[in-house]
């Protein structure tokens, strides 16, 4: 991989950078056990399976000194009451953050501990959200019409742990209710209901 400084364009109109190593779109089907409504999530899925979102991202060598960079678009929607999000991850190495700048749309990044503390942090564009280390993360587009598209710029040595979200889920949901979003305790991930 090159070593050699570099620049690039965030191209906002088409929501991509000028340069990047890897595209990756996540239909709903890779969000399998994700939303808490299955009944909706199966529906969606019998007439379609929409792009739910989408990562551009420069690759960097996985070592602490580097920092691997891309760009995140969360599209529009929801399953059921709940909205269009990330599958949501810890960093393998626990105590490694992360920054995520948001450049267009309105969303929240939900972030939860292994200790059991949750927090969210409104994304609205020129906004900008510092996950420290050890803390779970998911961006979820608040919006109905609107991509969210974050910036997002972390530790070269990271890595990506998804099995502790895939099995239990995040703590809390974020669902549409009355025009307008709400917090809301995920009753699957405390243990109440068998996922
Ligand atoms: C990487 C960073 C983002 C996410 C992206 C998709 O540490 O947090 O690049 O990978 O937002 O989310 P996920 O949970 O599918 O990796
Ligand atoms: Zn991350």
């Amino acid at each position: 991989m090159d070593t050699h400084p570099f620049g690039m364009e965030i191209l906002s109109c088409e929501n991509r950078l000028s340069r990047f190593h890897t595209h990756i779109c996540r239909p709903l089907s890779a969000l399998k056990g994700q939303f808490a409504d299955q009944a909706a999530y199966n529906q969606m899925l019998r007439t379609g399976d929409p792009v739910v979102y989408e990562v551009y991202e420069v690759l960097r060598p996985v070592v602490a000194g580097e920092l691997p960079h891309g760009l995140s678009i969360v599209h529009p929607g929801r399953v059921g009451d709940e909205y269009f999000m990330t599958k949501g991850h810890f960093h393998s190495v626990r105590d490694t953050a992360e920054i995520y700048h948001c450049l267009k749309g309105h969303g929240l990044l939900l972030m939860q501990n292994e200790g059991g503390e949750w927090a969210t942090e409104e994304l609205r564009p020129g906004r900008l959200v510092y996950v420290a280390p050890g803390w779970a993360h998911r961006s979820i587009n608040l919006s109905e019409t609107e991509d969210l598209v974050t910036f997002f710029v972390y530790p070269g040595h990271a890595g990506h742990d998804y099995e502790a979200i895939e099995r239990r889920g995040f703590l809390k949901l974020v669902v549409q209710c009355d025009g307008t979003f709400r917090v809301v305790d995920n009753r699957v991930g405390s243990g109440v209901v068998e996922r």
